[in-house]
């Protein structure tokens, strides 16, 4: 029996839309910014080069960084700026032209600049009133203009503000020609209907030929993914995330799955390299002693990892059936997981492996003597290409009928 098309996903796609209005979805990647705000990451100025460059050549459209937070940040920013990436370099700092001085002082042709403008963030943070944030806002803004550099306004933890407000503030900045907004869920507490619901408020009250929409979702109950995609269907068309999903807290949205989701899911017009994604992760879990979580999607060491006995079966045969896009596109590489599920069809490949006759017999008792061994997984082993192929052609696949 084939298959009905050549593409497995075929039909998720449909449900997914994916190839309607088909836009570019970009990303912003603030592992230097955001991600440094991880309780335990600081990385050193070499540190900071070598991720620019990596994200850089990863294809990320805008690379973040702090030059205000340290002596440090403000040297590898000045030098980052010198390295001639294709990524923008942005400087992001708060609204305050002290602040921005600082980032002139780096030569950035990008500045992003955020202000707290929930009446709590207002109230609490800033001690200020909505107008005196407003004026301050747009003095900053009309500062940095005179100064011929792109600039991108944040409306810090928008999610919380008061609608009216919002607009108002989006409104003035759209007016003074700013290249982008970014409407950011500060404190993750959006649901993707919410997010969509907020970003297409902005939307539809701002000239989005004059500017651009950035979301910016955290991740404290886990929809940070979600919350920006559904930011993007309502207009934004920029993605913030760290790599491994590093910031405040539980963080943003991680690269790699940001970056696959868009490529794969929503066919954005991207050039990743997508093979580095393991490789960005392990150099940062290298740089900050995190370990990769094993289940992180793509890129965490159980993410190829096939054990239940029907898995193993239908791997063996395409790998397709319980893996939306291979291993090796990401990097990363298929392991196979023996044990007490592993049943006769895994059974019959461990014999396989082992060089043995892996008869239905053989296959079977093994099968058996795995699970009474209560011992959960015993063996674990990668699934190469070249082994796939040579054991596909062995009596294992002809004695399997499963
Ligand atoms: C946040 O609002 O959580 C931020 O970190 C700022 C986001 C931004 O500048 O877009």
């Amino acid at each position: 029996m084939s298959l009905k098309t050549d593409d497995p996903n075929y039909f998720a796609h449909q449900y997914n839309d994916s190839l309607r209005d088909r836009k570019k979805i970009r990303i912003l990647d603030s592992t230097l910014r955001e991600g440094e705000q991880h309780p335990g990451v600081s990385f050193s100025n070499k540190q900071r080069i070598q991720i620019a460059w990596m994200l850089d050549s990863f294809g990320v459209d805008q690379i973040e960084i702090s030059p205000v937070v340290s002596e440090d940040h403000f040297e590898a920013t000045k030098v980052i700026m010198k390295q001639g990436l294709k990524a923008d370099i942005v400087a992001h700092v708060r609204a305050i032209k002290s602040d921005v001085d600082r980032a002139l002082d780096c030569d950035t042709e990008w500045v992003a600049t955020y202000m707290g403008i929930s009446d709590i963030h207002l109230v609490s943070k800033l001690r200020i009133s909505r107008e005196e944030a407003k004026i301050r806002a747009l003095e900053v803004v009309d500062y940095i203009k005179s100064h011929g550099l792109k600039s991108r306004f944040t409306m810090e933890d928008a999610s919380r503000t008061e609608p009216e407000f919002l607009i108002t503030m989006c409104k003035e900045m759209n007016q003074k020609g700013i290249e982008r907004i970014s409407i950011p869920d500060t404190v993750g507490i959006m649901r993707p209907r919410g997010m969509y619901n907020l970003v297409k408020l902005v939307y539809d009250q701002i000239d989005t030929s004059k500017t651009s929409i950035d979301v910016h979702c955290h991740n404290d109950v886990g929809l940070a993914l979600a919350n920006a995609l559904s930011g993007c269907d309502a207009g934004a068309d920029q993605i913030h995330t760290t790599i491994d999903g590093l910031g405040e807290r539980t963080g943003i949205p991680s690269l790699a799955e940001t970056a696959v989701v868009l490529n794969l899911i929503y066919k954005s017009d991207n050039n990743f390299r997508l093979h580095m994604l393991k490789d960005l992760s392990r150099t940062i879990s290298d740089y900050t002693k995190i370990p990769i979580h094993e289940s992180k999607p793509l890129v965490g060491d159980s993410s190829y990892k096939h054990k239940a006995g029907t898995h193993l079966a239908a791997i063996l045969r395409n790998p397709a059936a319980y893996e939306i896009i291979e291993p090796k596109v990401v990097g990363n590489r298929r392991k196979i997981v023996f044990g007490e599920l592993s049943g006769k069809n895994g059974s019959a490949y461990l014999l396989s492996l082992l060089g043995l006759d892996s008869t239905k017999e053989n296959s079977e008792s093994l099968a058996r003597g795995l699970k009474e061994l209560r011992m959960g997984d015993i063996l674990e082993l990668f699934l190469d290409e070249k082994l796939e192929r040579k054991i596909l052609n062995e009596d294992y696949m002809k004695n399997s009928k499963e």
